[in-house]
């Protein structure tokens, strides 16, 4: 199966890890492969780009430790998860693991986030090996969550590419069952639809920011094998973030288009 091609609805009939075919489907029925990035640093904020931005969205892109106000997570998940469940979006916490698997272990689980109880999906390095796929595989997996695996990153000097990159490529394949795709610019295995691959370093209208971020436009993202687009800025700081997430929503849309009518 090949992704440039593999329309999202074949890829959602296909899907066996439940997560990713409730992503698929929902990305179909609302038109939209935007993921945003709500870099926010109160619950009511994030609550509230959840809500407006919602209808919009495939994905909400977390990051939980930079809310400074954050309670409790049966707080958190009884505002949260009603507002994924009224607009349909995934909840995507980019944690970014990067331990031992004993360690993961208790970070996805426990601790004040008890981050499985409310995140669909979760991210991780691949630096400490696969048993660091393993540890989270054995708290998410029987929840029905799903992994991605960081294969390289937008920042400039990363050193997540070359041999990295093809080891990472490794380890989600011997896991398929648990990690459903991959963080990447382009798509690592362009031949294999069932992965999803999710590209920060989005924007419209700048190239990067002062500490090394690096950005690249909807369609040239897609065109490198990209499904899901994560925009942070250029729409929590637009003037009017509704109009901005639209305007992100349609590029990526098209390009999506485009490329599966190619
Ligand atoms: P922004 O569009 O504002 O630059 O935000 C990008 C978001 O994606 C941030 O939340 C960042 O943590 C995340 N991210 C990234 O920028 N590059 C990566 O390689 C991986 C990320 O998760």
């Amino acid at each position: 199966m090949a992704t440039a091609t593999t329309s999202f609805e074949q890829r959602a009939a296909a899907a066996t890890n439940p997560t990713t075919k409730h992503l698929f489907e929902l990305m179909v029925r609302k038109q939209t492969n935007l993921a945003v990035a709500a870099d926010v640093t109160t619950v009511a904020e994030l609550l509230h780009i959840a809500d407006v931005l919602g209808p919009h969205i495939c994905v909400l892109k977390t990051h939980v430790d930079i809310l400074s106000d954050f309670t409790t997570a049966d707080a958190f998940a009884a505002k949260l998860r009603p507002l994924a469940d009224k607009h349909g979006f995934v909840v995507f916490e980019d944690r970014k693991f990067a331990d031992i698997g004993n360690t993961v272990k208790h970070q996805y689980r426990d601790g004040v986030h008890r981050i499985v109880e409310w995140a669909d999906i979760v991210d991780a390095h691949t630096v400490p090996g696969p048993g660091i796929v393993q540890g989270l595989k054995e708290v998410g997996l029987p929840r029905g969550r799903g992994l991605l695996l960081l294969a390289e990153m937008s920042s400039a000097g990363s050193l997540a590419t070359g041999e990295y990159t093809r080891a990472s490529i490794e380890m989600a394949k011997q896991h398929k069952d648990f990690v459903i795709g991959f963080i990447a610019q382009r798509a690592p295995i362009p031949d294999d639809a069932s992965f999803i691959t999710m590209t920060p370093g989005i924007n419209l209208t700048v190239s990067g920011d002062a500490t090394g971020q690096q950005y690249r436009t909807p369609a040239q993202a897609v065109e490198t094998g990209s499904d899901v687009l994560i925009v942070g800025r250029g729409v929590y700081t637009a003037a009017d973030p509704v109009a901005s997430a639209i305007a992100y929503k349609q590029a990526g849309w098209a390009a999506y288009l485009a490329r599966v009518q190619a």
